[in-house]
Parts: structure tokens; sequence; C-alpha cells
């Protein structure tokens, strides 16, 4: 494959470089030549070193979440910042960042409130594929492609607010962190933000995908005393035993529904559960597998759009919760570089999680792994 097109004064031109496009859903990417525009003020092209394949974008390309398309998907990327527009103060060319999908602008009400990490910028909840001006970055054989949360990591250069741009370490390895900025902060910050698992308790984690060992490890961290793993696919148990889960559940092979079961071995419940699934009756059986008073159950997955919950209310009535967290609760400029530097340090290690690496090019290869559950995080390699 032949280099990007790049003139030496990268800031002002167009660069033409490989991106995968998703022009529909439920049909596979398509690695094409795209013109990636530059900079506008406030914003930062960056070269992509690496990505990780998050199960957003699976559900994307399943068509059960619901984003503009034709689009370049992908949000978990870590790269070098190629050019800045004007008014960028954070970052330089040179530097090594992560991309986020949810900014933090540091000005806005909700960035300035010292809880939550909602941006009064973000591009999450109602995707519009643009950036803020309302326009894209990315057009391929002439047609307007759009963009994922204001990210678009599966492409060889991307255009992204400084807002949602971090700074890391330059020793950060850049195969390896690109997983801080999705999985890594969701699962961690679960735990530690969100649930806030104590020493002793005993948590439940549906879904032992990237993002639900992340909750593992996160778990294990905060000293639970018992870490129950619920997943469809056995393939996923061993991963999960050798980074803490102590009892595995295959809901398949049950004879009662999963929450009975998890509700008998806890003596009436769980004091945390986490749903990393993305599934509405997934998410009411974590509720249901938490103790009736204490229990607290984060929801991390992310449910089809459009599609609701139900549950009888008297489940919330004796005190038991049901939470919400995105992006791990963490704000995310301000403290997922910091995260990156505890991995350099070596304070944990979630290279486990990287269980393949393959080049860019192989980026459906890579989908089918995700798809048949034989990968936990695959990364592409640019
Ligand atoms: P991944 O696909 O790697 O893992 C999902 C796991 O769930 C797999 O191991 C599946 O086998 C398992 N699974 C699927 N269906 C069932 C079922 N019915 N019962 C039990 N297990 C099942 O995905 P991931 O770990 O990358 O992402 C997990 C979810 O987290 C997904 O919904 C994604 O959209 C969401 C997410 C949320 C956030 C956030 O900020 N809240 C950020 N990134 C991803
Ligand atoms: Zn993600
Ligand atoms: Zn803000």
């Amino acid at each position: 494959m032949e280099q990007a097109e790049i003139s030496t004064e990268t800031s002002s031109t167009v660069i033409t470089c490989w991106a995968a496009i998703a022009w529909t859903a439920n049909a596979p990417l398509s690695i094409e030549k795209v013109e990636v525009d530059p900079p506008k003020p406030g914003e930062v092209r960056i070269k992509i070193i690496s990505s990780g394949l998050c199960g957003t974008d699976k559900h994307i390309l399943d068509g059960k979440n619901k984003v503009p398309l034709p689009a370049i998907l992908g949000h978990e990327g870590a790269g070098i910042v190629e050019s800045i527009g004007e008014g960028v103060t954070s970052v330089k060319p040179g530097d090594k960042v992560l991309t986020f999908p949810i900014p933090e602008c540091k000005e806005c009400q909700f960035c300035l409130h010292p809880k939550g990490n909602m941006c009064l910028k973000e591009k999450v909840l109602s995707p519009t594929g643009l950036m803020l001006d309302g326009t894209s970055r990315f057009t391929c054989r002439g047609r307007k492609i759009y963009n994922l949360f204001g990210t678009s990591t599966f492409t060889e250069y991307t255009v992204v607010h400084e807002i949602a741009v971090g700074k890391i370490d330059a020793a950060a390895p850049m195969d390896k962190v690109c997983i801080m900025s999705c999985a890594v902060p969701t699962g961690f910050g679960a735990v530690f933000n969100t649930a806030r698992v104590t020493p002793g308790s005993t948590c439940v984690v549906f879904g032992l995908g990237g993002v639900g060992l992340a909750v593992v490890m996160g778990c294990k961290a905060s000293g639970a005393s018992r870490i129950i793993g619920v997943d469809i696919n056995e393939k996923k148990f061993p991963p999960a035993r050798a980074l803490g889960v102590t009892d595995c559940l295959n809901p398949r092979n049950l004879k009662k529904p999963v929450q009975e079961v998890v509700k008998e071995m806890t003596g009436g419940g769980v004091d945390f559960a986490f749903e990393v699934i993305g599934n509405t009756d997934t998410v009411v059986a974590a509720l249901e597998s938490c103790h009736m008073s204490y229990g607290v159950c984060v929801m991390v997955g992310e449910s089809p759009s459009n599609s609701r919950l139900s549950f009888d209310p008297i489940l919330l009535l004796p005190e038991r919760s049901l939470k919400g967290s995105i992006m791990g609760e963490y704000k995310t400029r301000s403290c997922i570089p910091k995260l990156v530097t505890d991995y350099i340090q070596k304070k944990f290690n979630t290279d486990p999680l990287i269980t393949h690496q393959l080049p860019f090019q192989k980026i459906n290869e890579a989908f089918e792994l995700l798809h048949g559950g034989y990968c936990i995080r695959c990364v592409l390699l640019f």
C-alpha cells in the first residue's frame, strides 16, 4: 500500500490517505483513499498509530446503534499530532495523543461541575457525524464522509477537536495505549468512580469482552472477594479467570435464570453488578442480581438505539440502585493521560486485554475476530 501523500506544509494542505469506510451497516468496511482536510481553528490533525475495535463499533456495523453513514468509525485511537489549527495550545506537532469520544472543553457548566464527565460539546448521545461547525473533514469519491463521535480512528489521518485530544507521555508505547482511550478508562472508572467497589465486596460482571475485563481488573484491584463473570461465550472464561474472575457462568447452560443463580451464590445478591454487553434484558438481569437494599448495578453497555428498559419498579424501592457510566465518569483530558502515566510506571498492566494485533488493512479480519468472540481487544497497527 502506498504512503499517504503529504507535502511539507501539511497544516494547510489536504492529505490523501487510506481509511476504512462504513458505507452501510451489515457490510464489510471498504478501504479507500480519502481526502482529509486541514484542521480548522481549535482542531488537531492526527496521524493514527494504533486503534482498538470496541463493542460500540461492532454494534454500529451490526446496525444496532445508529449513527450517520457513510462514516469512518473507530473511537479508540492513539496517534501523533501532524498539524494544528489556529488557537490550539494544548498540543503541538509531534506530540503523542489519545482521542476521546467525550470531549472536555474545561469551560462549560458541565465541565466546571466537579461531578460527572459530560461536556456540553459532546457528540455521543445524539451523533451528528460532523464537527462542531457542522461540516466534515473527510471526503471519499467526491462524497462527504461522516465522523464517529468526533474521533474516527480507522483512518491513517483524522481531525479531532482539541477538546477531545489528550496529550500523553512521550514514553507511551503507541501499539498498546490506544485501549486507554476507551476500554480501560470505561471499565476502571465504572468500578472506581461510578460503583465505588469496596474491599471484600461481591461483584458480578455481565459480558467479558475488552470493557468487561477492564471492569474485572478494577474489581480485583478494589479488593472484591468474589467476582462472578457471566458470558455466553466460554472462550472468554480462561482470560477472565486469569484477570480475577472467581466463578464463571454461562446463562445458556443454567437451569434457572442467571440472576437467580447469582443470588443463591451470594446469599441474596451481589454488592455490585455491571452490565457490559449492551442488551436491555441483561441490564435487567444484572439489576436483579444485586442485593435488594445495598446492591448497585452499573450499566456500561450500549443497548440498541431506541430500545426501552422494562422492569418492575419495586426492584428499586428497597434502595437497590441503577446507574449508568460513560467513559468511566472520567473527565477525559484531565484524568486519562494520568492513567497512561500510571500504566507506563507499571502500576497496573492492561496488556492482557490486547490478544491480537493486525495491520490496519486487515480491519475486516479484526471485526471477524470480534464478532466470533475469538479476541478480547484486537488492535490495528498503522
Ligand atoms: P465485546 O464484544 O468485546 O464484549 C461483549 C461480550 O458480551 C462478549 O464476550 C460476548 O460474548 C458477551 N455477550 C453477548 N451477549 C451476551 C449475553 N446475552 N449474555 C452474556 N454475555 C453476552 O464488547 P466490548 O467489551 O468492547 O463492549 C461491551 C459493551 O460496552 C458494548 O455494549 C459497548 O457498546 C459498550 C461500551 C460502553 C462505553 C461507555 O462509555 N459506557 C464505552 N465503550 C463501549
Ligand atoms: Zn468504546
Ligand atoms: Zn465542556
